[in-house]
């Protein structure tokens, strides 16, 4: 078959600053992030019950950290690049938003007004394009858990599309997934028709989080299973304090609405007065959100008796 030659055009542009060699390593204990820590590697969102794991970036915001903002926006806007030649990160848990975003602006893969502008033929505006107003909305909906609403920006759409790709595995390739996520998301090569299609299936997600199975424990706290995120939808319609659990990863998190919440109910330092008399023991994470021990798989019926737990020590005031 003749037809017309490959026409040829500009090549895409993408980003020519690119780490030697991105290493992530995720553990489930702190004496290994501690290790890997004091021979070079980046902690990020490094904790474990009540101790953070963190260098001299602070890349935490759990446990005694908890006053700090989270890692996106401040490895993004303080830190940009800081780890860009030596791009060895150690993490634990969940690959969520936050910390893969940090660990992409760590290591100098977005686009950032400090990358020189013209460096790339045809690609200076993108490279220099300033993503804090994402990195802010990443921040916000970390600690105060919600989708709701996101689709009506840009930002939130983005957001929306990270985690509508995640799959929810905690490990490894999770983080380089979603570190590269970012990357593709925050690039001139964005995928449009599934930006188009957030809305659809943030619809179905809400739809889901309706339909998961719910106990109500009291006034205060319920107990949910539930194969999708759906806290926002919880908090608004079910109770302001619940213990959610995933039974394809044997993880148990519990979350409240928000800070007031969370004080009222458990007093000063919300769920932090709740996580060390949950058994197994190594509970831990902020005042308003936590979760069960990194790495160990709980069944149904663990996470319920740490559910009948919190409901037991939640003061309920009118
Ligand atoms: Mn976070």
């Amino acid at each position: 078959m003749r037809g017309e030659p490959h026409r040829i055009r500009r090549p895409i542009p993408t980003f020519v600053i690119v780490p030697l060699q991105l290493t992530i390593a995720h553990v489930n204990a702190a004496d290994e992030a501690r290790r890997l820590r004091d021979t070079g590697y980046c902690p990020v969102e490094c904790s474990f019950a009540e101790e953070s794991v963190v260098d001299e970036l602070l890349m935490d915001h759990h446990g005694s950290l908890s006053h700090l903002e989270g890692v996106a926006v401040r490895a993004y806007r303080d830190h940009y690049g800081a780890r860009r030649s030596d791009p060895r990160f150690v993490v634990t848990g969940a690959a969520d938003a936050d910390a893969t975003f940090a660990i992409a602006a760590l290591a100098g893969l977005l686009p950032h007004p400090n990358l020189a502008k013209g460096t790339v033929g045809g690609a200076s505006n993108a490279l220099s394009q300033d993503l804090l107003p994402l990195a802010e909305l990443i921040n916000k909906a970390d600690l105060t858990p919600t989708n709701l609403g996101l689709e009506a920006c840009p930002e939130g759409r983005l957001l929306l599309l990270f985690k509508q790709l995640a799959s929810g595995q905690q490990d490894g390739v999770a983080f380089y997934s979603g570190v590269d996520r970012w990357r593709l998301l925050c690039g001139p090569r964005a995928p449009r028709a599934l930006l188009e299609a957030v809305t659809l299936e943030e619809r179905r997600r809400v739809e889901q989080a309706r339909a998961a199975t719910v106990e109500l424990l009291n006034d205060v706290v319920a107990f949910v299973e539930s194969p999708v995120w759906g806290y926002d939808v919880w908090y608004a319609e079910v109770r302001p304090v619940m213990v959610a659990y995933v039974a394809a990863q044997g993880s148990v998190s519990i979350g409240c609405r928000d800070l007031a919440t969370a004080e009222r109910h458990f007093g000063a330092g919300g769920l932090r007065n709740v996580f060390g008399k949950l058994q197994p023991p190594g509970w831990g994470g902020r005042e308003t959100v936590g979760g069960s021990p990194r790495g160990l798989r709980l069944d149904r019926e663990q996470a319920r008796v740490a559910a009948v737990a919190v409901a037991a020590m939640a003061v309920q005031r009118p």
